[in-house]
């Protein structure tokens, strides 16, 4: 029968997609795929959260709960605690109510509200985001119809940030333009600004009025402190200006799945703030009428019981000190086997992913020889590493560098 869709060709592969595919098609029973972020305990198995286990019990033992329409921002008090969490219990944007949340699909859905609401609204078309970063940003961006451009950020050569490149690209950029910045645990470098840096970059962003959309994906990932991977983000918000924040709480509390985000506005003043929100509330409706209701209750049942938010932190605080064990652990492993190079980068690197160094034919070699997955530009996921597994990614490391220099 003829096909309505016989004209359409298949569509470029999705280089993480492509990797998890193979991963996926790979018989071998010691395959480990690192391509993706999500975390893995010891045991190499997805975690759920203890403070998320006691959350859903006392939601699921709720009889009062039903499960009617979420209004188009979502659950208010999660929005309300989503915003405390990032800008801090004494923000003064808060308290002046210039400050809106709204309830998102997580933090890809709340970027692309972001998005498609600076499409419809900011004068300038250019949104600048680093070189490299996320793979899905400029996708998120462009489909909105903006203009999307690079700021200079990683050096290959330190391993570190091009500061001085990404401060003259900046400053280059025409004024209203919007510039997304990773709020912490830069993916996929690992490299983020010091407080010093964040606040050079804060004047050259407020001089050019430049508009700053955060991505905040991995609050508490970072540093494994809440309050420290905030402090860039409030460094702007202090500043009486605006700027944007897509919040996410797929790593910090493992609720990936779930699709649990939130987009904030900080806007000078709360007539803005009332506009804004009139506005973001006309992209919702036709894109998804309003955001899933599980996911919120657990954030939100968790942001406001003490008890279960100290057990929150202590959680996520073992889950970052184990990437760092885990850091640590591959650069010894590197070291023992006198592999090639310098690998304190490995050490250096925050958040979830380490940026290699390792090239495309070495990535591709590693996936043959050892059945180990990561993605094409040498980056790979610590958090998906465990004591057991550290030794088999040094041997293909070692292999690759040594064998395909
Ligand atoms: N922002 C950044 C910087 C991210 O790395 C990711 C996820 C998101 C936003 C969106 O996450 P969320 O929608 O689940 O909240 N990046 C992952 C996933 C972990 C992926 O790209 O498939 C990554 O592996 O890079």
């Amino acid at each position: 029968m003829d096909s309505s869709f016989s004209s359409i060709v298949p569509a470029p592969q999705d280089p993480i997609l492509t990797v998890y595919f193979a991963s996926r098609d790979d018989p071998s029973p010691v395959k480990l795929n690192l391509s993706g972020g999500s975390y893995r305990s010891e045991e190499g198995k997805p975690l759920v959260l203890q403070a998320v286990r006691r959350a859903e019990q006392q939601l699921a033992n709720d009889m009062s709960r039903d499960k009617d329409y979420l209004p188009l921002d979502g659950l208010a008090e999660f929005n309300k605690l989503s915003a405390k969490l990032i800008l801090g219990d004494e923000s003064s944007a808060v308290k002046e109510n210039r400050v809106v949340t709204i309830q998102c699909l997580s933090g890809t859905g709340s970027l692309r509200v972001g998005a498609e609401f600076l499409a419809k609204h900011n004068q300038e078309r250019v949104i600048l985001v680093s070189n490299p970063t996320w793979g899905n940003h400029p996708n998120i961006f462009s489909l909105a119809g903006m203009s999307v451009e690079y700021y200079r950020y990683y050096d290959p050569k330190t391993r570190g940030l091009d500061f001085k490149g990404m401060l003259e690209d900046l400053g280059a950029a025409p004024s209203g333009a919007i510039v997304v910045l990773q709020a912490c645990a830069h993916n996929p470098t690992g490299v983020d600004p010091t407080l010093k840096q964040w606040e050079q970059i804060r004047q050259v962003v407020r001089s050019k009025s430049l508009l700053p959309f955060f991505d905040n994906a991995y609050q508490g990932f970072a540093s494994g402190d809440l309050e420290s991977d905030a402090q860039a983000v409030r460094m702007f918000v202090n500043d009486g200006g605006e700027c944007l924040i897509a919040q996410s709480f797929a790593k910090n509390m493992g609720l990936y799945g779930e699709r649990i985000g939130a987009l904030t506005i900080v806007c000078t003043s709360e007539d803005v703030a009332r506009k804004v929100k009139s506005q973001l509330l006309l992209v919702v409706r036709p894109m998804y009428l309003s955001p899933p209701i599980h996911g919120a209750s657990i954030v939100t049942t968790i942001l406001k019981n003490s008890d279960m938010y100290n057990d929150w932190t202590v959680e996520l605080k073992g889950m970052a000190n184990r990437i760092l064990r885990m850091r640590k652990q591959l650069n010894e492993a590197l070291q023992a086997r006198g592999t090639p190079g310098d690998w304190s980068h490995i050490i250096r690197q925050i958040g979830m992913f380490s940026f290699t160094g390792l090239n495309e034919k070495q990535v591709r070699f590693i996936a043959k020889e050892y059945h180990i997955y990561m993605n094409y530009d040498g980056r790979v996921s610590i958090a998906g590493l465990s004591s057991k597994t550290v030794s088999q990614l040094a041997d293909a490391i070692h292999a690759a560098v040594t064998r395909m220099a």
